[in-house]
């Protein structure tokens, strides 16, 4: 009824404007976030966990998650224990969202590329995975066993040799990781779990930790990858120029192209799905049908009501983040999705599929009716660890590249250095710097 309408819903009305990319993009609504408010503590914790190693984490896990901890690492029956004790439904749900998220993963491996140059002159593009990764899962309020493998699927279809997983100890869970979590990740086959919470996590594996008196060292790793809160986003910032990092995720966000074809209960309930994350989460409809957005506002009235996480989801929506943009037509809707390069954009209009393919900015693509975001969030295939932010002007989502190295393998024999020798010879004179001339010339000398 119209009186359940939520009315509080926010329109930006772009009709009759031609903005250029910079101008749609500040009118456009997105919440700032600013990482400098934590970067002083979390300086300081990667300090301590440098300097202390596992006396450090010790003291941490008793300040911010109040347990006792000689050595943070679980052991392997607690980690069989958790996947024993796992809800059957729950079991079967993650092995098939394992099982799609391994077919896609195996499908996108690339091969190596091998060019004869010339007579005798090989050029290859190599892909190597890096050696080992360190996956850092939230714990706390947000337990996401779907995230555990989103990241470590690609990791194993790269043939990442050694992945470790560091994640919260909760005091109501014997000081360990939430049992999901473990459960998960014994599912998936790791057997390397910590129990190290936040910034420190990040720190123990972008710097290692030597070994103590009740247990081994935690070897560094070479990329840390994982969702975290702003403390774990600005450690990863801060440890990016010893390890790699995989995009630094913010809060998520939906945007839904749609037009009067469109269902009106599909747009809201896929709008409210991903602003049940978070009270900062983004939802924002595209549409050139007033008659639309109005029905949508209605729906989401509707909906919301009976949703569990009702208050969180009133205030993302009601947010400056969220809302309605109204367009003149399908080509401005276009610009405005592109300008706004949503995390996850969702097309629901009619010949979805001819739209999509005109979309050049959004991590990950969501055509037609039937593919809300909650199936990629679980079982589509497709990963759920996105750019946020606007970032997918220019970031990917997490593949099995995340994990790999393109090397670059130079092989020449004598006649074919030869061929090119005056040329390497001119280029060092023009640069002023002979002496690289003169390393192909004593070859030949
Ligand atoms: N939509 C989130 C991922 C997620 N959803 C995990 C449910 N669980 C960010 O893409
Ligand atoms: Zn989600």
């Amino acid at each position: 009824s119209a009186a359940n309408t939520f009315s509080d819903f926010p329109t930006l009305d772009l009709r009759g404007r031609s903005l250029g990319t910079a101008e749609l993009k500040a009118a456009m609504p997105r919440a700032d976030t600013t990482f400098d408010a934590a970067t002083g503590a979390v300086e300081e914790i990667i300090g301590k966990v440098r300097a202390d190693g596992f006396a450090a984490l010790a003291e941490l896990a008793r300040r911010f998650d109040g347990v006792e901890q000689r050595h943070p690492r679980v052991p392997a029956a607690a980690l069989g224990e958790a996947l024993d004790q796992l809800d059957p439904q729950v079991r079967a749900a993650l092995e098939e969202s394992i099982a799609r998220a391994r077919r896609f993963a195996e499908a996108q491996k690339p091969g190596d590329t091998d060019v004869e140059i010339s007579d005798g002159a090989v050029v290859t593009h190599k892909w190597i995975p890096v050696n080992r990764v360190g996956l850092y899962v939230p714990g706390g309020l947000a337990v996401y066993p779907s995230s555990v493998v989103m990241n470590v699927v690609p990791a194993q279809a790269a043939g990442v040799a050694s992945i470790a997983l560091a994640s919260p100890p909760q005091k109501d869970f014997g000081s360990l990781p939430h049992p999901t979590i473990l459960a998960a990740a014994k599912l998936l086959g790791i057997d390397e779990v910590y129990a190290i919470g936040g910034a420190q996590a990040v720190a123990a594996f972008a710097y290692g930790v030597p070994a103590n008196g009740h247990g081994p060292a935690l070897e560094p790793v070479d990329v840390v990858t994982g969702p975290g809160n702003v403390f774990v986003a600005t450690a990863k910032r801060l440890v990016k120029s010893v390890v790699g990092i995989d995009a630094e995720a913010g809060t998520t966000e939906i945007a839904i192209l749609a037009d009067e074809t469109a269902n009106p209960a599909f747009v809201a309930a896929d709008l409210i799905s991903q602003a049940e994350h978070d009270p900062h989460a983004a939802s924002v409809l595209v549409t050139a049908s007033e008659e639309l957005a109005q029905a949508v506002r209605a729906e989401l009235g509707r909906q919301i009501a009976g949703t569990k996480h009702a208050e969180r989801v009133r205030q993302a929506l009601s947010g400056p983040q969220s809302g309605t943009i109204l367009v003149d037509g399908l080509e401005q809707g276009i610009a405005v999705c592109d300008a706004y390069a949503a995390e996850h954009l969702e097309i629901q209009t009619a010949d979805a599929a001819a739209v999509a393919a005109r979309i050049r900015n959004a991590g990950a693509i969501f055509v037609g009716d039937y593919s809300p975001v909650s199936l990629g969030d679980y079982c589509a295939g497709s990963n759920h660890v996105l750019p946020t932010s606007g970032t997918a002007t220019f970031a990917s989502g997490l593949t099995v590249t995340t994990f790999l190295r393109a090397v670059q393998v130079i092989n020449y024999g004598s006649g074919a250095l030869r061929e090119v020798s005056g040329h390497i010879d001119a280029l060092s004179r023009a640069e002023d710097l002979p002496a690289h001339g003169d390393a192909v010339a004593v070859r030949f000398a």
